[in-house]
């Protein structure tokens, strides 16, 4: 994952997600290795669900449960269940 450059205006300036060398310290490892394909079909960046400035993850699990990570600083929170099912067949989040 990579952290944005936080844009003057608010938000992210985009283009620094597009590569490390734009980004605000290049590529970080997050969650690595924990997130397979086959455990989480589905992701979903949120520029920050919670509400405490830091972005979340929504995902789908294989047993089609839509989750809600909240992102921490340097690791990621644990997950709240926002459905326990009905969407094994979602084909996109966002
Ligand atoms: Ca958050």
């Amino acid at each position: 994952m990579r952290k944005g450059v936080l844009d003057s205006g608010g938000g992210t300036v985009l283009t620094s997600l597009g590569t490390a060398a734009a980004s605000l310290d290049g590529d970080n490892a997050y969650v690595s290795g924990t997130m397979t394909r086959a455990a989480f079909p589905l992701l979903y960046g949120s520029p920050d669900t919670t509400g405490d400035g830091i972005p979340d993850i929504v995902a789908t699990n294989s047993a089609g449960a839509l989750l809600l990570y909240k992102g921490g600083a340097t690791a990621l929170g644990t997950a709240t269940t926002l459905r326990t099912s009905g969407y094994s067949t979602t084909k996109q989040l966002g």
